[in-house]
């Protein structure tokens, strides 16, 4: 009953908008019905210019409040800052400029609208004002871009100084495997050609190859806090991308060809489960954890920090959640946990 009351209320409501519109469209007739702005239409539209960049700022101050935190934390590698710089650096300049632009654009729109008997000047050009509008962004640019390159160039230049460990990150669909270069710090050869499902030789790492005996197969990436690490990708199927967020680091992950990225933690995982960014996002999502837990939704445990890897091309369904986690640990637990692992070697007379 009440549901048939609120429909005939909707019902009578939208006839009364109808009959209302029906007697403002019969009063209007005998003003002009011009399809041809007039001044009143200008000066309407010209104000609509200034809500509209009310809007514009609003909604870009609003952002930067509510979304603000979901930024990553600080980075935890050696050439983050100086990527960070560059980001923020950029971020900066733009966000400046379109503040002052969007200002002047929708003023001018205001300010030069259409009015009756108003006449536009003609100005053909002018050649200093040009020069300065040319300038000024020739030099911002070249500037933001040959600082750019040169950043690009040395997070880029992977060499074997400063003793780096070797480690192989190997994208399937859908998960990652890495395989550590071993006592030697070289990793045996491999081809996908050379997978062997029977001998659980998942990686196609070469057999014969004695400098594979000692490498290292692992599910979860552990890195030693300060030392440099050089990573090889391979990719089995199709284009995969190594991402690792917090440590500003992402390679592809092609198939045929080997790729490489190379970057020293700087943060262990302890340290960075202290920040107070990181605190703060761990309580939030934990708070929303623990609504949906006692929703009875499923996988709702508290989420503790954790570095990871991601996978940063779309390759498919399970895509999403292409990830392995990564902890940073000082060199001794490092060197621990490493000795605990099989050797590549030891799985293969375990298999045979
Ligand atoms: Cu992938």
């Amino acid at each position: 009953m009440t549901t048939f009351f609120i429909l005939a209320v909707l019902v009578m409501v939208a006839i009364a908008i109808w009959q209302m519109t029906k007697i403002f469209e019969l009063s209007q007739i005998k003003t002009v019905d011009s399809q041809i702005a007039n001044d009143m239409d200008n000066k309407y539209n010209g104000y609509l210019l200034f809500v509209f960049l009310i809007f514009i700022y609003g909604i870009t101050i609003f952002s930067f409040a509510k979304y603000g935190k979901m930024l990553l934390p600080v980075a935890a590698s050696e050439h983050g800052a100086e990527y960070d710089s560059l980001m923020l650096v950029s971020m900066a300049i733009i966000f400046f400029v379109q503040t002052i632009t969007q200002a002047l654009l929708h003023y001018f729109g205001y300010r030069y609208r259409g009015q009756k008997g108003q006449k536009a000047l003609f100005y053909a050009d002018n050649d200093r004002l040009e020069f300065i509008w040319t300038i000024i962004p020739v030099i911002v640019l070249a500037g933001l871009i040959l600082w750019g390159l040169y950043t690009w160039t040395s997070i880029m230049d992977i060499n074997d100084d400063d003793d780096p460990i070797v480690v192989e990150l190997y994208a399937q669909q859908f998960n990652w495997t890495a395989r550590y270069a071993g006592a030697d710090n070289v990793l045996g050869g491999a081809n996908v050609r050379m997978i062997d499902i029977d001998k659980a030789n998942i990686l196609g790492v070469d057999e014969s190859d004695s400098y594979a005996m000692d490498d290292i197969i692992v599910k979860e990436l552990h890195l030693p806090v300060g030392r440099k690490v050089n990573f090889k990708m391979r990719s089995q199927d199709v284009l995969h991308s190594a991402y690792m967020p917090h440590f500003r680091a992402q390679m592809n992950c092609v198939p045929g060809m080997t790729t490489q990225f190379s970057f020293t933690p700087t943060i262990t995982t302890a340290d960075m489960r202290n920040d107070p960014d990181v605190k703060a996002k761990v309580e939030r999502t934990n708070i929303l954890r623990a609504e949906k837990a006692a929703a009875g939704i499923e996988n709702s445990d508290p989420w503790e920090f954790d570095y990871i890897l991601l996978c940063n091309k779309i390759c498919g369904k399970s895509h999403y959640n292409m990830q392995m986690k990564i902890i940073v640990e000082e060199e001794e637990a490092y060197n621990k946990w490493l000795s605990e692992q099989q050797t590549f070697s030891q799985t293969m007379a375990s298999v045979q």
